[in-house]
Order: structure tokens, then C-alpha cells, then sequence
């Protein structure tokens, strides 16, 4: 009777979810039923498995929600930050499928990136002449236009090395590193203006610009903040260093920006911790930096005007260091393109609402979540209303700028936006979602509203950023929340002490208080800390590079391409150079005779033009592992520095002569 009874809810609980039994069934045809469906059109198996497997009809609405049937693609695509392991990860929603690892700063094997190629770009992420084999990722931001994701590129940091990153999303590779000559770290980057004119990258941990040396004693008059405005050149697909500067800042540690859209286009806004400049060391007695820096009440929003410091940079107003353009506190001050808001307590995180009439800061150690207003920043600012920091900075006072504080819980740190008027924000010690009301201000919304908080919803556990659909655009879709978790506990199955991060999904697409979890997506490397969702048809990538012989560092046909017939082994003294071509399932040549001390130049043309027929090619004890993708050309050098017989070979199960797509390296010793 009360397995009749639990049949019924599911039943019920399908119907309501307007699930039909025609869908089910082609989706999944399922074998003879053994529970009568009572007349109502279920397929009675569903049940007698929801069942078996102990499913509530909150567990079968997350099924139905993330399920995606073989063949069918996923209406969202996620750009997430890969942590620690310097990639990016391209995430379906809402099946949560992982669908790209893109590596970026870090070398990645399988895409032969750092094996062969790709040295030319992660040598722009070189450090004081040192290679670095890893990336602290923070924060994504794709490319967008009049305010909204365009689908053409993406950006990303490292903070741990203040280093931006390009990748080209007609075939979701990196093209570009570029390292911060100013800063040793950064943390608010990437965020990218309306129209991608610049990409933000503020600063974090301050210290002395361009990489001097300066004792701690001197923190007030020698460490230093920045923000640096990177400009992407859409053309050519690159920033351009030249026509990008920094501005200098107060030795207050910038932490997260956003950039001003509509309203507040042409603004830039920045939290900060830190503000007491503390300088720590515990060991000699002082306040850790974690007391020190947590003493005053409020910190400052940065709010810098980038219309005037572009003019001002582009007049030649700008001092140099590192060869770098950066224009001085004291000239921001002057020229009244820099201003401070205090925020309260120990902040992080700023985020414009689509709209952009609003900025939202939350207080890490503050139940609040402090949201200002561009037209009374600007009408203050106007008014010349303000007083001044130790560095004669304006300081705005908050009551003049201040628009609403909403109490939401502990822990508030980052804030998402929907297409209904609410805000989602993280409560890392709370470990929920916070949705709010953002008050009457918005188009469709009945004036009187107030600022106020709707529901909360639990998520596993200690949330970080979290992520709704096209949440960062003039034109959020609502629908689909991804938290982004820091903890997982017991959540899966235990793999030791070192655990997964935590992505869950959440169907935000009613009214209210209510917010559903469907789906727990373990991420076992590094810890993303941001990540983008666009909509999926947005992105139009290439199915096969346009031409065969194609260079996707360049995005043109290689000079060096090789056609079939033209392969060949030329040799000029010591430089011997290879021209091959790829096809299942050989490669031609199979045989190359070269003598210990040649330094090689090898050219590889897969001349496959099938989509998805890709093949590997791996030279073993010399660190060369390609990736040649349909049409791809790729050239890459080394030293023969050791004699003996080298089998080379495919590394891709491109067919079932695979094993046979290999040839012969054969390495004379030296007389
Ligand atoms: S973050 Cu980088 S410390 Cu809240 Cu954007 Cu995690
Ligand atoms: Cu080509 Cu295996």
C-alpha cells in the first residue's frame, strides 16, 4: 500500500512537470512494465526504478531537468576557471558534462600544447625570464558587445603571477599571455568593458611597481596598487601592450573590479581589504595580516573614471615603468579620475547590475550586501563633495552614495543577476544562496518594491563565486545558478584527503523564495574560483580549420604547409628540416635519417579534411606530443641530442590501422 502510495506522488509529481510518456519512452525505451501506471500514460518502469533506487519526486525534477539524451546538446555553455591547473573548463548546462579542457597557461598533453607547440605564446607568460608551469585562474570573462557576450573570445587571469591570457573561440585556443610588467600578482581581472575596448585587470597584493625592491618598513610611501586597462585589438585578436597603461594606486589591497555598462559605462569599480595598510609579521610580534587588515570599519570602492584616464593616457600624461605606460596617483588625483566610497566590512567583490545604475558590494565579515548608485556617485562627485585619504584621494561620503543595504547572512561575497529583477549572492559561511529583490528600480518591477531578500537555499559547501546564465550581460536569462563550492565533504564517494570542488546547479527559473538544486558536479583540479555561462548558440566555432595547412597560432595558412607528393628530408649542414604530411593512416615520411647534433625543423600537414579525424604525433624522449587537428599545420624544432632508434607515431585512435600510422626517427651517432 505505501509502495502504491509513493508511486502515485511520482506520478502525480511527472505529470505536474508536464513530462509525457511519448518523450520518455523514445527517449529511453524501457523494457515490459511491471507496475500498472493506473491509466495516466507513465511508463509504470520509471517508477519501479525511481523507486529501487529510493528517488523523491524533488530527485526525479532534478533527472528530468539535467538529462540529456545521447545526441542532444546542451542549451548553455560554462567558461570556468581550471584553479591551479592554469585551464580553462568548458562545462555544459545543464547536464553538467565536462566538454573542453583548454590549455592556457599551463602546458596540456593531449592538445600538444606545450609539447611542441604553443612555446611561442607561454613564453609571453614568462616570468623574470623563468618558465612557470602553473596558473592560479580566477576569473573568465567573455568578449562582449553593447553589453552582452558575443561568443568571440575569452579572457583570464593568474593571479599568482599577474598574467592575462586570449583564447580565440573559433577553435577554443589560447593566442596569447601577456605578463603585467608592473605587478607581481593581480586578482581583478579579467573583467571586460561593454564593448571590450580594454580588459581590467586590478591588482591585489600591493607592492613596490615594476618589481623594485623596497624594505616593508616602507609600505606607506614606496608599495603600491594598480589597476591595469589591457586593449584588445578585435582585429588582429590581441592585446596590445603599447596602447595599454596602468593606473597607480593607493598601497590598498584591490581585490575584485567590475566594469560600468549603460548607466555607468565608462567607469570602473574596484573593492579593496586592507585600506589600514597593515604589513603583518607575526613572528616579531605584530597583528597577523588576518587581524590587521580587518581592523577598520569600512575599506574603499575604487571608482575610476576611464574616459578621462584613456584621454589622459592617449595625451601623453602618463609616466613609464618597465617600458610601461602608467599614470600616477597624484596625476589620477589632479586630473579627478579616482575616488573612494567606504565599504563596509572587510569587502569583496563588486558587481554592476545589468542595468548599470547599481554596484553591489558584499562585506565578508558584514551581513549586508551595500549597493551604490552611479547617479549619486556622479551627483556627488559633481558637487565636489568630499574629503580626503592619507594620499589626498576623494573620499565620498557613503551616505551620499549609498542606495540600499539588504541583510542577507553570513558571509556574503559575490552577486549574480537574473531577468526578473532579483540578485543571487553567495553566502560562504552561511553556505547558501541569497535572492533579492533589487527594489522598485527596474523596468517591470512595481516601483514601491524594496530592496529585500526573497529566500535563501542551501548549497555543499562554503560557496565562492557563483554563476547564472549570461549573468554578467545588460541581460541576464535567469534559469540556471551554478554555486560554486570551495568544500565537498560528503558529498562523493571519499578519494582521500584531497577532495573535489563542488559545482551545483540550480533551477532558478520560478518566482520567490524557491530554489531547486539539480545536479552535483564534482571537479577534481584545481580550485575554480569564477566562471561565465553563455548561451549556447552564441558560439559558432569551426567544425575544421578553414584551409588545409592551416597555423591556428596564426589563424592563416602556414607558409610551410605540405601538400601530398611534396614530402621530403632536406638537409643544410646541421639543420636538417622535415616535411611530412598526416593521413589515415600514415605518415609521409616513414623513414628519416638524420646524425646526433642536428637540430631539426619538422613541418607536419594533416592533409585529413573529415571532421573530428584527428591524429597525434609523439616523438618519445624528446618531450614532442602534437595535436593535429583536420587541415592543421604544425612546425616545431629540436636538438638530436641523442643517438639511437626513435619510433614516432600516432597518439590517436584515428582508425583501425592506427597502431601502423607510425615511422621510424633514426639517430646516427656522432663520429
Ligand atoms: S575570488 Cu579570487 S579569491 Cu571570490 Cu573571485 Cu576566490
Ligand atoms: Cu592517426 Cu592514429
Amino acid at each position: 500500500m505505501k509502495r502504491n502510495m509513493f508511486f502515485l506522488v511520482i506520478l502525480s509529481f511527472l505529470l505536474v512537470a508536464g513530462c509525457s510518456l511519448a518523450t520518455q519512452e523514445q527517449a529511453a525505451p524501457t523494457k515490459a512494465p511491471v507496475q500498472s501506471d493506473g491509466g495516466g500514460g507513465l511508463s509504470s518502469d520509471a517508477s519501479a526504478i525511481a523507486a529501487e533506487r529510493g528517488l523523491s519526486p524533488d530527485d526525479i525534477n532534478a533527472a528530468l531537468k539535467t538529462y540529456m539524451p545521447t545526441g542532444v546538446h546542451d542549451d548553455y555553455m560554462i567558461f570556468s576557471s581550471g584553479g591551479h591547473s592554469g585551464q580553462v573548463l568548458v562545462i555544459g548546462v545543464p547536464s553538467m558534462r565536462i566538454l573542453k579542457v583548454i590549455g592556457v597557461f599551463t602546458p596540456e598533453p593531449w592538445q600538444g600544447w606545450g609539447y611542441g607547440v604553443g612555446h611561442e605564446i607561454l613564453d609571453g607568460g614568462k616570468v623574470n625570464g623563468n618558465d612557470i608551469h602553473w596558473a592560479d585562474t580566477h576569473h573568465p570573462a567573455l568578449s562582449e558587445t553593447a553589453g552582452e557576450y558575443d561568443g568571440e573570445w575569452l579572457f583570464i587571469n593568474d593571479k599568482s603571477m599577474a598574467r592575462i591570457a586570449v583564447i580565440d573561440l573559433r577553435d577554443f585556443e589560447t593566442k596569447q599571455i601577456v605578463k603585467n610588467p608592473i605587478a607581481m600578482n593581480d586578482h581583478g581581472g579579467a573583467f571586460v568593458t561593454p564593448n571590450t575596448e580594454y580588459i581590467i585587470e586590478g591588482g591585489q597584493y600591493s607592492a613596490p611597481l615594476g618589481g623594485e625592491y623596497a624594505p616593508i618598513e616602507e609600505y606607506n610611501d614606496q608599495y603600491r596598487g594598480s589597476v591595469t586597462l589591457w586593449k584588445f585589438n578585435r582585429d588582429t585578436g590581441r592585446i596590445e601592450m603599447e596602447n595599454s597603461f596602468a593606473i597607480e594606486l593607493p598601497p590598498y589591497w584591490q581585490d575584485l573590479c567590475d566594469a560600468g555598462k549603460l548607466a555607468s559605462e565608462g567607469w570602473i569599480f574596484c573593492n579593496s581589504f586592507n585600506t589600514e595598510r597593515a604589513t603583518g609579521g607575526i613572528e616579531k610580534g605584530n597583528p597577523p595580516f588576518e587581524a590587521g587588515a580587518s581592523q577598520a570599519d569600512t575599506d574603499y570602492m575604487h571608482i575610476i573614471d576611464l574616459v578621462k584616464a584613456e584621454e589622459l593616457f592617449k595625451a601623453g600624461k602618463a609616466d613609464v615603468i618597465n617600458d610601461f605606460s602608467v599614470i600616477s596617483m597624484q596625476t589620477a588625483i589632479d586630473e579627478g579620475l579616482l575616488y573612494l566610497a567606504p565599504e563596509p566590512k572587510s569587502p569583496h567583490g563588486v558587481d554592476v547590475t545589468p542595468d548599470g545604475e547599481f554596484m553591489v558590494v558584499s562585506g565578508k565579515l558584514d551581513p549586508h550586501v551595500t549597493i551604490y548608485s552611479i547617479e549619486k556617485i556622479k551627483a556627488t562627485i559633481d558637487a565636489g563633495k568630499w574629503e580626503t585619504d592619507d594620499y589626498g584621494i576623494p573620499v565620498l561620503a557613503l551616505d551620499d552614495v549609498k542606495e540600499a543595504q539588504v541583510e542577507l547572512g553570513l558571509g556574503p561575497l559575490h552577486t549574480q543577476f537574473d531577468d526578473q529583477g532579483y540578485a543571487y549572492t553567495s553566502l560562504f559561511l552561511d553556505s547558501m544562496v541569497a535572492r533579492w529583490a533589487l527594489g522598485g528600480n527596474f523596468a517591470d518591477k512595481n516601483p514601491d518594491e524594496p530592496w529585500t531578500l526573497v529566500g535563501k537555499t542551501s548549497v555543499h559547501y562554503n560557496i565562492g563565486h557563483l554563476m547564472a546564465a549570461e549573468g554578467d550581460t545588460t541581460s541576464p536569462d535567469g534559469k540556471y545558478l551554478v554555486a560554486m563550492n570551495k568544500w565537498a565533504l560528503d558529498r562523493f564517494a571519499n578519494v582521500g584527503p584531497l577532495l573535489p570542488q563542488n559545482f551545483q546547479l540550480l533551477d532558478i527559473d520560478n518566482e520567490g523564495d524557491s530554489m531547486k538544486l539539480i545536479y552535483d558536479m564534482p571537479l577534481p583540479l584545481g580550485e575554480p574560483h569564477y566562471a561565465q555561462m553563455i548561451k549556447a548558440d552564441k558560439l559558432s566555432p569551426w567544425e575544421i580549420y578553414p584551409e588545409v595547412g592551416w597555423d591556428s597560432g596564426k589563424q592563416e595558412v602556414s607558409p610551410n604547409a605540405v601538400a601530398p607528393g611534396e614530402e621530403k628530408v632536406v638537409r643544410d649542414g646541421k639543420n636538417v628540416e622535415v616535411f611530412m604530411t598526416a593521413i589515415r593512416s600514415h605518415f609521409t615520411p616513414e623513414h628519416v635519417e638524420i646524425e646526433q647534433g642536428d637540430h631539426v625543423t619538422w613541418h607536419i600537414t594533416n592533409i585529413e579534411r573529415a571532421y573530428d579525424a584527428t591524429h597525434g604525433f609523439a616523438i618519445p624522449g624528446y618531450d614532442i606530443n602534437l595535436s593535429l587537428e583536420a587541415n592543421e599545420h604544425i612546425t616545431f624544432e629540436f636538438d638530436a641530442t641523442a643517438p639511437g632508434v626513435f619510433s614516432y607515431y600516432c597518439t590517436e585512435f584515428c582508425s583501425a590501422l592506427h597502431l601502423e600510422m607510425k615511422g621510424y626517427l633514426l639517430v646516427k651517432p656522432a663520429e
